[in-house]
């Protein structure tokens, strides 16, 4: 019958805006080729539609059919019925349909913040108990030098908990911070004016930019200010169990300092001096981070390829470091990133030289261990005319990107650029999808393309819904939404809903956790069960993506 709810019809659960493209895919048709919109709850029809099928052949014995209601531009709240099939999940058209779930996902770092107590006055039922001051790190084995020793101890308070574990990791917030700040950066006028329940909220900074530097107040302190060189990690030795914050009590160290973190670390201070300096209220912080900029390069250049080789430091050093590696032999891209965010600020031809300024570059999705177009993009956002021909064969190198993703999409399943490459199907590859959305943005701003903000958008629908999971990705939002990520905090709390506003790993044919996933294909491989940390658990440089993307798309929206 055509009454009962199906789930064979893909959605995005959070929903549309009026004058949007409306996009959803059936898996089966029943009888007929035609699919109905009703109202719901009255059931009254307001739209029918064709189905159409497409040919995809990422996964053979997949069929699938897109019915296209862009044309209903009503608001309310609907169906989606296909005979003999049954009812999708609600459809939601309105004005201002992201902006929950954008407020939530930025609020997702407020409830990743290490070193305090979080109040029922921000934090509802999830308000906690502080742990992790972090004002008593030990200086690991590995990281020993100078004058220290294991004995000496720092304070490197605050930052946000990486993941779903409780460890501070200078790689991984550097992507993240990168993404979060170049969000500010691009639409400042709605990030001035966008507030939400922080403790921060009545000063006078932008929230994003409070939020920022709960994080960027603990990178700080994660620089040895004697060389400039900057430590991997702030970690225990090993994970922590399932526990709340305050009982994770286990001893904190930071290890090793390495070239990438270094790198990273440069680059973050220096688009934070350069995004900051004119805020109110920070008073010279901006110069002190130039600087802190500075001498990280300072040292990288001292200590070019300094990898970070878990292993090999656990033959020579006690005790064994087992958390979250992070380690990337390829240091080429974060020197570019580091270069490009400190000849922004300097105009100095010195940081040139490590960028291959003649050599036309190719595209690569940002992730943590593969930085460059975090540079490249600040690059293109400040269009220096001495840079040419390096702006115009960046331009040329996304434009070809974003032109081979819109005309492949609509070959995919789910009609998104996710989905054309298997391939993009890696741990955590939601983020992949965000980013490749955040891409389409940049190519959007020089190349106004409609087709490339749609295709970043249809990314976006991806994510929330219409995928070969049947999952909106995003915790606390969609009929049909992780309820078991792989979150300590989540798991500990005694709380039935995972804390809200987290974007989960999703599809990952490598299923490294070895959980019981129900199906092994690349778009399917995602199991909402607490064990899955290769699918479900949740991180700072996946939510920052996503941050991104709603963010770009709600201030586009509105201006
Ligand atoms: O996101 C990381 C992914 O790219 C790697 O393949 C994976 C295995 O090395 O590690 C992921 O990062 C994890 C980190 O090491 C520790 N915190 C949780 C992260 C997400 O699972």
């Amino acid at each position: 019958s055509s009454g009962e709810l199906t789930e064979a019809i893909r959605i995005n659960q959070v929903g549309h805006y009026p004058s949007g493209k409306k996009v959803a895919i059936v898996l089966e048709v029943g009888k007929g080729a035609a699919f109905k919109v009703i109202s719901s709850p009255s059931g009254k029809e307001v739209y029918e539609g064709s189905l159409v099928k497409i040919g995809q052949d990422q996964v053979p014995q997949r069929e699938v059919w897109v019915a296209d209601f862009s044309s209903l531009k009503q608001p309310g709240l609907y169906q989606i019925t296909v005979e003999g099939l049954g009812k999708s999940y609600p459809v939601v058209i309105r004005e201002g349909v992201y902006d929950d779930v954008l407020t939530a996902v930025l609020k997702g770092y407020y409830f990743q913040r290490a070193s305090t107590a979080l109040k029922p006055d921000q934090a509802g039922k999830w308000a906690r108990a502080a742990g992790h001051w972090d004002d008593e790190v030990y200086v690991h084995a590995s990281a020993v030098c100078g004058n220290r020793t294991e004995e000496t101890v720092l304070s490197a308070s605050k930052g946000w908990y990486d993941a779903g574990d409780y460890n501070k990791y200078i790689v991984n917030s550097g992507i993240s911070m990168g993404t979060l700040l170049s969000l500010y950066e691009d639409f400042p006028d709605y990030f001035d004016r966008k507030s939400w329940d922080i403790p921060e909220n009545q000063n006078a900074i932008p929230d994003i930019l409070d939020e920022i530097l709960w994080n960027l107040d603990w990178m700080e302190q994660m620089q040895d200010p004697h060389d400039g060189g900057v430590y991997h990690k702030l970690t225990t030795a090993k994970f922590e169990g399932m526990v709340t914050p305050a009982d994770a009590t286990a001893k904190r160290y930071v290890v090793s300092k390495s070239t990438a973190a270094t790198l990273d670390f440069a680059a973050v201070m220096a688009q934070a001096a350069r995004v900051m300096k004119h805020v109110e209220g920070l008073g010279d912080r901006a110069v002190k981070w130039q600087s802190q900029a500075e001498a990280a390069w300072r040292w990288a250049s001292e200590n070019p390829d300094l990898t970070y080789d878990q292993e090999k430091l656990n033959n020579t050093y006690d005790p064994a470091i087992t958390t979250g590696a992070y380690g990337d032999g390829n240091l080429q891209d974060e020197w570019i990133w580091a270069a490009c965010e400190l000849y922004l600020n300097t105009l100095e031809k010195r940081y040139l030289e490590k960028i291959p300024v003649d050599s036309v570059p190719s595209f690569s999705v940002p992730s943590w261990s593969n930085v460059a177009w975090l540079g490249y993009y600040s690059l293109l956002r400040h269009e220096d005319e001495a840079l040419q021909p390096l702006i115009a064969s960046l331009k040329s190198t996304l434009k070809a990107t974003g032109d081979d993703w819109v005309s492949q999409m609509e070959e995919t399943s789910f009609q998104s650029v996710m989905g054309k490459d298997p391939k993009d199907f890696v741990w955590g590859s939601n983020a992949v999808a965000a980013n490749q959305g955040v891409a389409l943005i940049q190519l959007f701003f020089f190349e106004k393309q409609p087709a490339y903000l749609e295709a970043a958008k249809a990314n976006l629908d991806y994510l929330l819904g219409r995928n070969a999971t049947g999952y909106c990705f995003v915790t606390g939002f969609g009929a049909k939404s992780p309820m078991y990520p792989h979150h300590r905090i989540s798991e500990a709390d005694g709380i039935e809903e995972p804390v809200p506003g987290l974007l989960v790993g999703g599809p990952n044919p490598g299923q490294q956790d070895g959980c019981d996933y129900s199906s092994t294909v690349f778009d399917e491989s995602y199991v909402d069960h607490v064990c899955s940390y290769a699918s479900n658990e949740i991180t700072i440089n996946w939510n920052a993506p996503m941050a991104y993307l709603l963010g770009a798309v709600v201030a586009m929206e509105q201006s």
